[in-house]
């Protein structure tokens, strides 16, 4: 199934007992490992942008497309995570659809992966629980999520009032605090082996490996996996405003993000206005040109069979005369190319009726349910928390 330049990285990795593994030769076909268990999710917080397409959607797609009839994938709607922030019930609603139509839109299909809501299997809250009396609450405090979600510096204290009382800064909610363990029952549920993520995730998937060796050693048994983290070659696109801050959906400014609905137009409107420099020329540096580098970063991505890196495609394609415009078609003429069957299936996804999207969805909560219960009840039953 891969090539033996991937066959070559994957032993390198599995020997290495890699935790954070980014696949440069297949780019997601991952491990050679038999029985593969795969589980990524995503907040319903608004239509996926390039960020969570490159970092994440098209990754899994690209794993269940090259998956082996052994491994198992599941692909989650992670709504509960969604609400550690205030959300309208309305919007969300409708974002939770857009978001299931947003996976079939990539090329999940419910008939290779499970893909299905977090709030339908009660089974991720139930577990949250049991970890939240492992979880320390001196690492949860040095995550930085619930810091940048606040607003906050990453030197912030969740138990320094001073903090939580500043006018612009919301107190800190439970939820928001403990994320990173809900994160954990949804990886550690299903006895994960693989979690695609983009590098943001990075921290928490460490903390997840963590909970589960301290579970498994307070137990006396491996009733948790350690999960292995696959961080995708996108591991971070930033944002079109702001390119030293990452692309995301929560940006107030529309114009810091494509979305992978929009049209040719707003493609080009977007990226003409996207925040570069006033160098001469086009050249690669992550570090003197976030904003050409980024742009750069994106068309690599798009065409990363092509080019062995992105200074690479700098050198084949453009040099110190090629002006930003000429840039900036080619990069939205790029992002147009590849997103527009993207777009058109999600439309068709769209209108499709209520009951048929939920059906395929319950269906999908189903066949999540019946593991999760049975994994959960070896859990409980190993704790004292059963009667057989
Ligand atoms: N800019 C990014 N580059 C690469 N990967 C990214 N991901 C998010 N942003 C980028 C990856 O997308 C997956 C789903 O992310 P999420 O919705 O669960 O939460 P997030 O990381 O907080 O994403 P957003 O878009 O920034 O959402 P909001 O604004 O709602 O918080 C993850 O695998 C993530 O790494």
């Amino acid at each position: 199934m891969f090539s033996p330049t991937a066959t070559r990285a994957l032993r390198r990795a599995a020997s290495s007992n890699t935790k954070h593994y980014i696949c440069p030769a297949c780019k997601y076909s991952t491990s050679n490992t038999p029985n593969r268990v795969i589980f990524s999710g995503i907040q319903p917080t608004g239509v996926p942008h390039l960020g969570n397409y490159l970092g994440a959607l098209r990754p899994w797609a690209k794993l269940q497309d090259g998956a082996a009839t052994d491994d198992r994938l599941l692909f989650s709607i992670v709504d509960l995570h969604a609400i550690t922030i205030k959300q309208d019930p309305r919007l969300l609603r409708q974002w939770r659809k857009e978001m299931f139509a947003s996976f079939l839109a990539v090329g999940l299909d419910p008939k290779k992966s499970i893909l299905f809501a977090q709030s339908d299997v009660p089974a991720h809250a139930e577990l949250m629980w049991i970890l939240s009396c492992f979880a320390s609450m001196g690492y949860l405090s040095r995550m930085t999520q619930w810091k940048s979600k606040m607003s906050l510096p990453s030197n912030a204290n969740p138990f320094d009032t001073s903090t939580s009382k500043k006018k612009d800064a919301p107190a800190l909610k439970l939820g928001l605090f403990s994320y990173p363990v809900l994160q954990a029952a949804d990886i550690l549920l299903y006895k994960t082996t693989h979690v695609p993520v983009g590098e943001d995730q990075a921290q928490h998937l460490e903390f997840a490996r963590e909970l589960a060796i301290t579970f498994n050693h307070t137990f006396g048994a491996d009733l948790l996996v350690p999960p292995q983290t696959i961080i995708s070659p996108a591991k971070r696109v930033m944002s079109l405003a702001e390119p030293t801050k990452k692309m995301s959906k929560s940006d107030p400014d529309v114009k810091s993000r494509i979305l992978i609905t929009d049209t040719k137009e707003e493609i080009h409107k977007k990226i003409k206005v996207a925040l570069t420099d006033s160098i001469q020329g086009v050249s690669y540096d992550r570090d003197s040109r976030p904003g050409v580098s980024n742009l750069i970063d994106i068309m690599y991505h798009f065409q990363e069979e092509h080019f062995a890196s992105p200074e690479q495609l700098t050198k084949d394609l453009f040099g110190p005369e090629t002006s930003l415009k000429v840039l900036k078609e080619k990069v939205a003429n790029t992002i147009d190319d590849h997103l527009r069957d993207v777009r058109e299936r999600f439309s068709s996804a769209m209108s499709m009726g209520d009951v048929e999207m939920s059906d395929m969805a319950r269906e999908s909560a189903d066949a999540a349910n019946q593991l999760a219960t049975s994994n959960l009840k070896t859990i409980k039953s190993q704790m004292g928390l059963g009667w057989d």
